[in-house]
């Protein structure tokens, strides 16, 4: 009997586009297990039919054919304002946001303050891998104090660029009532596809805009092995970052 006779096939969810596996992102980084996360809640919510998916500019868009769901890609955080219009002209629809850090607190931050603003109900999943991946690894607003990038080669100096940006607690802060705000990592993969499911529960309850953060490797730009990468995203991001569910309808965090 071969290798392959004796090996289980895969047990991939149903919402995966199967065509398109295995997927395009580089070994290692941290969105092919958000987007399994994702498939996996969608699967669990059983609303494959409903979702409506938009990707971003950046990694994101590796997603374009990632999921078995209605699909469609813009620029830069528009996105989310893409999304808003979707989920506005036909609220059975389930709207999902996925972009980078760089989209969604850089090029695109104002589409993001003001859909948060307006509480828009439609869920957003921003991966913060702390750089801009996709065009070779720049600083990003999420990059760490001290940290090196291509466009910061001596290191992020706090007192020149400002702090690194806390997105989910900006979220939270100009939200209202009804809003889901948490900040997950890869490193934690059942918390992670928790606070995901919980983000789309939110918005099938109707309550209000819905949103993860989720800290995530770079192992190409970071240039970094399996070792570094896991201790960067579970001790340089998580300790500048706090990971947890940062507001939750009706409940005190
Ligand atoms: C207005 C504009 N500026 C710059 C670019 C070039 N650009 C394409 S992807 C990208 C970085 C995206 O980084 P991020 O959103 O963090 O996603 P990642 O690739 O890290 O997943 C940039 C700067 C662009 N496409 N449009
Ligand atoms: S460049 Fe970074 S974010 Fe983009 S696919 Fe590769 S590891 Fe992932």
């Amino acid at each position: 009997m071969s290798v392959e006779e004796k090996s289980l096939p895969p047990k991939l969810p149903k919402s995966y586009n199967l065509e398109s596996k295995p997927h395009k992102f580089c070994p290692g980084c941290g969105h092919g297990s958000v987007l399994r996360a994702i498939a996996e809640s969608i699967d669990e919510l059983g609303i494959q039919d409903r979702v409506v998916y938009g990707c971003d500019i950046g990694c994101s868009l590796l997603s374009w054919d990632f999921l078995s769901v209605d699909t469609v890609q813009a620029h830069h955080g528009r996105t989310t304002p893409v999304i808003t219009g979707a989920k506005r002209a036909n609220p059975n629809i389930v709207g999902i946001a996925y972009m980078g850090d760089g989209g969604g607190y850089a090029i695109g931050s104002q589409h993001l303050v003001n859909a948060a603003n307006r509480n828009e109900k439609i869920t957003l999943f921003l991966v913060n891998n702390s750089n801009y991946g996709m065009t070779g690894g720049q600083m990003a607003p999420t990059t760490l104090p001290g940290q090196k990038t291509e466009t910061s080669p001596y290191g992020r100096d706090v007192e020149d660029t400002g702090k690194p940006f806390l997105g989910p607690e900006m979220v939270a802060a100009v939200t209202g009532d009804g809003a889901y705000v948490a900040r997950a990592s890869t490193s934690n993969y059942i918390q992670m596809k928790k606070f995901i499911k919980r983000a789309l529960e939110n918005q099938l309850e109707g309550k209000g805009f819905s949103f993860v953060e989720i800290l995530a490797g770079c192992p190409t730009n970071w240039r970094t092995d399996a070792k570094d990468t896991w201790a960067r995203i579970e001790n340089d991001m998580a300790n500048f970052f706090k990971v947890g569910e940062i507001k939750v309808p009706g409940k005190e965090v």
